[in-house]
């Protein structure tokens, strides 16, 4: 009777099936190799050889599928490791079910080496829950709902610690039911409070749009265009953005918002209704105290995330399906007989041969060269201005950065990105110091032939630093901030990856044209 009943290892390879998981991002070490154990023929293990990767890749792969990425990591030392990573996951609301494996049960009582002391507080606050369960029957439980709590809004990393000599152990078939549910969220607008708000919104003689990352993930990109459109309101990226929710070739686009209170406050003078979709209200970087907005104007705030909504400083927040409200509220405004005006500021580009490498220089020529569909990772922090105001991005899922501003996300990411996008080109830009927070990337990239372009944008240091030190006025006291001798030309062949350094815009152009056609990675080293 015993041999029939399914293990706990099958009825979670079955519970993941059920939730479209094929692919496990990981480290293992002894914890797990139980669980990686006759592998199933129908998943793929992607190996990464350092946890901060494993967290990037399946971020990456999370984001552009909008599905949850399953993660196993060794114990407490490989979630430690993970920590940095789950930052950004947390804030970039990331369906990520980070595994790890812990001691056999029938050893903890004696502190052996592996165990994963309070393994579910270990992770916290960086996790929506965290899970330990309390016997072998429990192991699919907590799987099944760590997916469910990942994916519902907002979602999120949910962690599980599992005892490894769990996995072999016959359970009841019960547990199999869990493959054969599914949660599934909806809710139409509220009919008097989207009244309410439609009325407000037509009442408003200057409404502004500010976009976050959600109405990338819900891509309704297209629809806050056509909103911004019957408004006639310019549509501003929010502050801090690691996503692009707006075509940035519309003419409404009106650009991406500075960072800090009162630079934030100074764009929207003139507005008297302040939309904010998406996004929270505001994710500030730089401490610029001033007002929040400008003292007539409202502000109402459309966001799927309650916590988001409650601790917004200023506003009236709705916490909503956000494509749902925007559509039904797009849907009650009447059109508009004018065409919107035109918000957009142009930039002169330069891609002329002899002109000097430079952040400006380098964007123009890949903004000519790329197809039109190209995904961007941007990890190279003095340039995202400069990449902002000279990439042009149409398609959803275009564009991913650190939410948290963890560095070592864009290495990693690309590849869970291009994973999930085989038919779109993804371009990474890295820092010459970011790019060693992650650089480990390159080996999974090699082994699985994933054909992303690395650009290392090398200004020999920390520039971002450089440009903060400035602004607090120590700029000539702070060391540490300059690195110099790095050869990632020798780095990246090291790690399989082929690779080229250039100084000039002639041949960045002509190795960024080749890296282009190719299929398989790629890293360009730009001297700028
Ligand atoms: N460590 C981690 C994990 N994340 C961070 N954000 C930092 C340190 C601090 N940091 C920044 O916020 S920007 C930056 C550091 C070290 C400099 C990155 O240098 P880079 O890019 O070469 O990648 P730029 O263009 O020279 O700034």
């Amino acid at each position: 009777m015993k041999d029939t009943l399914p293990t706990v290892k099958d009825t979670v390879f079955q519970i993941l099936r059920s939730h479209g998981v094929d692919k496990i991002f990981g480290n293992p070490g002894s914890n797990e190799l139980h669980f990686l154990r006759n592998f199933p023929k129908d998943f793929e293990y992607i190996l990464c050889l350092d946890e901060g990767a494993v967290i990037g890749v399946a971020e990456g792969y999370a984001q552009a599928t909008g599905q949850p990425a399953f993660v196993n990591l060794h114990s407490a030392a490989g979630t430690g490791n993970a920590m940095g990573g789950l930052t950004n996951a947390r804030n970039s609301h990331s369906p990520i079910i980070v595994t790890a494996g812990q001691q056999a049960r029938t050893m903890t009582y004696a502190d052996p080496m592996l165990k994963n002391t309070d393994a579910t507080m270990l992770p916290r606050p960086l996790v929506k829950d965290s899970f330990e369960p309390l016997s072998p029957e429990e192991v699919p439980h907590s799987i099944n709902r760590a997916i469910n709590s990942a994916m519902s809004p907002a979602k999120g990393p949910v962690y599980v610690s599992i005892p490894y000599d769990d996995w072999e152990k016959n359970i009841s078939v019960n547990a199999l039911q869990l493959s054969n549910r599914r949660v599934s969220h909806c809710g139409d607008p509220d009919k008097e409070l989207l009244e309410r708000i439609s009325k407000q919104v037509q009442a408003a003689k200057s409404p502004v749009l500010i976009l976050g990352p959600e109405v990338d993930s819900e891509r309704c990109n297209g629809l806050v265009a056509k909103l911004a459109e019957r408004l006639h309101a310019p549509a501003w990226v929010a502050p801090s953005a690691p996503r692009c929710p707006f075509p940035t070739s519309h003419p409404c686009f009106a650009g991406i918002l500075p960072a800090g209170e009162a630079a934030l406050c100074s764009h929207l003078h003139g507005h008297d209704l302040i939309i904010v979709i998406g996004g929270p209200v505001f994710r500030y970087h730089q401490n610029d105290p001033g007002t929040l907005i400008p003292c007539h104007a409202q502000l109402i705030h459309i966001t799927s995330d309650s916590d988001e909504a409650a601790r917004a400083p200023v506003g009236d927040a709705i916490v909503a399906s956000v494509k749902s409200f925007v559509k039904a509220l797009y849907d009650s405004l009447p059109a508009k007989q004018t065409e919107a005006p035109r918000f957009r500021k142009e930039v002169n580009r330069n891609t002329a041969d002899n002109a000097r490498l430079t952040p400006e220089t380098l964007f123009d020529v890949v903004d000519a060269l790329s197809p039109r569909n190209c995904i961007y990772l941007n990890e190279a922090t003095s340039t995202l201005a400069t990449f902002w105001s000279r990439i042009i991005m149409e398609d959803p899922g275009s564009y991913y950065f650190a939410a948290a501003g963890g560095l070592g996300f864009a290495m990693p990411a690309a590849l869970g990105v291009q994973l999930a996008s085989p038919e779109r080109k993804v371009v990474a830009f890295i820092g010459d110091g970011s790019a060693h927070y992650s650089i480990a990337s390159l080996w999974t990239a090699a082994k699985y032939k994933i054909p992303v372009i690395y650009v290392v944008i090398n200004n020999r240091g920390y520039s971002a630093l450089k440009w903060f030190a400035d602004m607090f006025g120590v700029g000539d006291a702070v060391p540490g901030l300059t690195i110099d001798d790095v050869d990632f030309t020798k780095i990246s062949e090291g790690y399989g990856v082929k690779s080229v350094k250039v100084s000039t815009v002639q041949d960045f152009k002509k190795h960024y044209e080749s890296a282009l056609n190719a299929n398989s990675p790629v890293l360009i080293e730009a001297l700028i």
